[in-house]
C-alpha cells in the first residue's frame, strides 16, 4: 500500500471551481453536450491539465484527455467519467470523477512515481444524452454510426452533427475516435452512487459489480384535436388520456415482466397545441427503462410495445416510436472488482459491492478492456438535481483508493 494520498484541498477547489460552470438562477447547472456551459467546462478542464504539465489530447468525437508518460506505445491506465450534465443538474454527477482523475494524475507526477503504464483521465463527450447519450465512450469503443451522428436530435431538432458543427469540430472525425483495445490496460471511473444504498448504510465507498442495461424511446400518440366543451367524452380521441392509460400499466409491467432492478420512467411530456380548452390531438413522450438483466430487459421491451399498441387500437391513437438508445448490462472485471474491494480493506473504508441502477460510460468501456467502478454516497440518494451531494470526507475517501488502485494497475 503506498503512503501516497491525493492534495485534498487541490481536488476541493477544483470541484467549487468548476460547479460553478453553467450554473443557472435555478441553481442547477446547465452543461448539456456543445452548449455553452459544456464548452465553458471543456476549455477549464483544458487549462487544468495544462497548467499540471500533463499532455492535452482531444480525439475526433471531442473527447478530452490529459495524459502523463504517455509514449503512444504502452497500454494505458484510463481514469474516466463526463463533464456535460442533465438540465438543471447537480455538481458532481461525471464531473467528480474526471476531476479525481486529474488529481490523481497531479498526484503521481509530483510523486514521481515510475509507471509501467502511462496513465490517462478522460472527459467523455454527451454522456447524459442530449443527443442519445454515452456518445463519448461509445466512439472510443468503436460503437458509434453515421445515423447516431447524422440523425440523433435534441428537443430543439438539433443533430449532434449540427451542433458540433456550430463550434467547428466535425462530427464525422467521431467515427475515427476508436481506440485500439491493446492501448488501454484497464479503465475505472470513480462515480456518485445517485441512489441511497451507501448513504444509507453508512458506507464510505461502493465497488460496482454490474451496471443496469436501459432503452430510451421517444413515443408519439396522434388522436383528435378539438373543443374541450363542445365534444362530448364518448366522442374523443383524446391522446393524453392514452398516455394517462399507459402510464397506470407500469407497475402491472414491471410486476409481472420486471425484477427487482427494473424502474421505468416517464421523464418528459409534450401536449399539442397545449391549449387548457382543446382535447390534445398530440401526446409525444420519453420511455427510460432499465433492468441489470438482458433477458428481463428485452421482455420488458416486448410488453411496453404490446401495451402501447393494443391502448392505441383501443383508442384509435396512432402511435409511433423511436429507439433513441439501448445500452446492454455490464458486469464489471472481477479482477477489478477484487482490487478495488482489497484496497478500500486496505484503506479501512466501509465498503459495499453492488450494482449501478444508473448508466454510465463504463459500461460501453467494459466492451473493449477491464473495467471497475468506484461509488461514493450521494447523501439521501439524491441526483441530477441541485440537492445531488457527497460528504467531503467520502469524496477524499474515494479519491484515495482509486489512487491506490491505479498506482497498484499502473505497476502491473
Ligand atoms: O441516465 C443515466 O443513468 C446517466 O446518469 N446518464
Ligand atoms: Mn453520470
Ligand atoms: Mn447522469
Ligand atoms: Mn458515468
Amino acid at each position: 500500500m503506498s503512503p501516497i494520498r491525493i492534495d485534498f484541498p487541490r481536488l476541493q477547489r477544483d470541484i467549487e471551481a468548476l460547479s460553478a460552470i453553467g450554473r443557472d438562477a435555478d441553481r442547477g447547472i446547465h452543461r448539456m453536450a456543445f452548449t455553452e456551459g459544456d464548452l465553458a467546462g471543456r476549455r477549464w478542464f483544458r487549462e487544468r491539465i495544462l497548467e499540471a504539465g500533463l499532455e492535452f489530447y482531444e480525439d475526433g468525437a471531442a473527447n478530452l484527455h490529459g495524459r502523463l508518460d504517455w509514449d503512444g506505445e504502452r497500454p494505458s491506465v484510463l481514469m474516466g467519467s463526463h463533464l456535460d450534465t442533465v438540465p438543471a443538474g447537480g455538481p458532481l454527477d461525471g464531473a467528480l470523477g474526471v476531476l479525481v482523475g486529474l488529481e490523481v494524475l497531479r498526484t503521481v507526477k509530483e510523486a514521481g512515481v515510475p509507471l509501467r503504464h502511462p496513465l490517462e483521465v478522460v472527459d467523455f463527450t454527451d454522456e447524459e444524452g442530449r443527443f442519445g447519450g454515452l456518445f463519448g465512450s461509445q466512439a472510443v469503443a468503436g460503437q458509434l454510426t453515421p445515423a447516431m451522428i447524422h440523425e440523433a436530435r435534441d428537443l430543439e431538432g438539433v443533430t449532434l452533427a449540427e451542433a458540433m458543427a456550430s463550434w467547428g469540430l466535425d462530427a464525422n472525425a467521431a467515427l475515427f475516435a476508436r481506440r485500439p483495445k491493446d492501448s488501454i490496460h484497464a479503465y475505472l471511473e470513480l462515480h456518485i452512487e445517485q441512489g441511497p444504498v451507501l448513504d444509507r448504510g453508512d458506507f464510505s465507498v461502493g465497488v460496482v459489480e454490474a451496471i443496469t442495461g436501459l432503452f430510451k424511446w421517444d413515443v408519439q400518440l396522434r388522436g383528435q384535436t378539438n373543443h374541450a366543451g363542445t365534444t362530448p367524452m364518448d366522442m374523443r380521441v383524446d391522446s393524453f388520456q392514452g398516455l394517462a392509460e399507459f402510464a397506470g400499466e407500469i407497475e402491472r409491467i414491471l410486476e409481472e415482466h420486471g425484477s427487482p432492478h427494473s424502474r421505468a420512467t416517464i421523464g418528459r411530456v409534450e401536449l399539442r397545441p397545449g391549449a387548457a380548452n382543446t382535447v390534445p390531438g398530440y401526446t409525444g413522450f420519453s420511455l427510460d427503462v432499465r433492468d441489470t438483466d438482458p433477458d428481463t430487459l428485452a421482455n420488458l421491451a416486448d410488453a411496453f410495445r404490446r401495451t402501447l399498441s393494443a391502448m392505441a387500437r383501443r383508442r384509435q391513437l396512432m402511435f409511433e416510436f423511436q429507439v433513441l438508445s439501448e445500452i446492454p448490462p455490464q458486469r464489471c472485471d472481477p479482477g477489478l472488482v477484487q482490487l478495488l474491494s482489497d484496497k478500500a480493506q486496505a484503506l479501512d473504508l466501509k465498503h459495499l459491492r453492488l450494482p449501478s441502477g444508473a448508466a454510465h460510460d463504463a459500461q460501453i468501456m467494459a466492451t473493449i478492456t477491464r473495467t471497475g467502478m468506484i461509488f461514493v454516497p450521494s447523501l439521501e440518494g439524491r441526483s441530477h438535481s441541485s440537492a445531488e451531494w457527497t460528504n467531503w470526507e467520502d469524496i477524499e475517501r474515494g479519491a484515495n483508493l482509486m489512487l491506490q488502485a491505479v498506482l497498484s494497475l499502473a505497476a502491473d
